[in-house]
Formats: C-alpha cells, sequence, structure tokens
C-alpha cells in the first residue's frame, strides 16, 4: 500500500529472500495493511539493521516480519533492538532446506522473543496474517479484512474432492 504510514516491515537478509518474502507482502496488500519492505542484513549490513530497529516504534510500525536463510540471526538481533512484535520466518536455503534458517530463528533464549513461522512460502504468508491480525486489534477495517480472508479461505473448501488432471 502507498500513501499511508507503514504499519508492518517487512525486512529480509538478501535480495534472494525476496521471492519467499513477497508471498507475505503480496497478502499485505490484498488485506489493505500499509507495509514496507527493506533489505537489511544482520552481517552486511549491520549499522542498517541497527538503525532500523531502533527507529521502528518511532516510525509509526507495529510489528515487523524479519526473514532471513541459513545462519538467520536477522530476526533475533532485530529483537534484542526493539520491544515491538518480531515474527521470523525462514528462508529455504540450498544447503539445507531451511532446516539451518528454522532452528537459527526459533531458538531464542529466553528472553528476547521471535515469533517464528514455517520454512518457506507458508511462513512468509502466515507471519503477515499474524501481522495484520496484530493491526487489526486496533483497526476494525483490517480487522474485516482478515475475516472476510478466513471466510474465503472457508468458503473455497469442496466436500467432495474431484479427480485431478
Ligand atoms: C542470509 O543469507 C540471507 O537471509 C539469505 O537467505 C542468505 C543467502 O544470501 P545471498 O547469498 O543469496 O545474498 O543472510
Amino acid at each position: 500500500m502507498t500513501g499511508t504510514a507503514p504499519a508492518v516491515g517487512i525486512i529480509m537478509g538478501s535480495q534472494s529472500d525476496w521471492a519467499t518474502l513477497r508471498h507475505g507482502a503480496e497478502l499485505l496488500d490484498e488485506l489493505g495493511v500499509a507495509h514496507e519492505t527493506r533489505i537489511v542484513s544482520a552481517h552486511r549490513t549491520p549499522d542498517r539493521m541497527r538503525d532500523y530497529a531502533h527507529t521502528a516504534r518511532e516510525r509509526g510500525l507495529q510489528v515487523i516480519i524479519a526473514g532471513a536463510g541459513g545462519a538467520a540471526h536477522l530476526p533475533g538481533m532485530v529483537a534484542s533492538m526493539t520491544t515491538l512484535p518480531v515474527f521470523g520466518v525462514p528462508v529455504e536455503s540450498k544447503a539445507l532446506q531451511g532446516m539451518d534458517s528454522l532452528l537459527s530463528i526459533v531458538q531464542m533464549p529466553g528472553g528476547v522473543p521471535v515469533g517464528t513461522l514455517a520454512i518457506g512460502r507458508s511462513g512468509a504468508k502466515n507471519a503477515a496474517l499474524l501481522a495484520a491480525q496484530v493491526v487489526a486489534l486496533q483497526d476494525d477495517a483490517v480487522r474485516r479484512a482478515v475475516d472476510a480472508h478466513r471466510q474465503r479461505q472457508t468458503d473455497g473448501v469442496a466436500e467432495v474432492p474431484e479427480d485431478e488432471g
């Protein structure tokens, strides 16, 4: 969405993560949730990461979605520098199919939480839905959009399976 202050920040460690995170961005577009997207790498652009986390709340963000792959420390590092909710999306890595990303993000020591989603596209979509649900706590238009999305999903499930192919 453009023209409205972003409520959700989607950050990712690399351009290569966009193929995954864009599924979350598209869902936020569909739900009418204003968001921004940025490449913020914990190890390649540490100063950018620090600035992003430290200014997120004052810029009006309510939730951060952070996607990364491999030694995926971005979500945890950002969570350590803000008390906004951070949802982590493990990107599917080539070497270990995202198991490295998942374990890196999910195994935060007690005290600095990252809400960790599934590996890959499902994780990006569910992070967007969770972010929208957080925004919906104080935004009735978004709440209605989330409810309508859930209803469309329910309505789209046939009772009887059809032959495929
Ligand atoms: C991580 O390294 C990124 O989040 C990405 O998933 C992974 C690979 O990055 P590239 O080498 O494709 O830039 O920092």
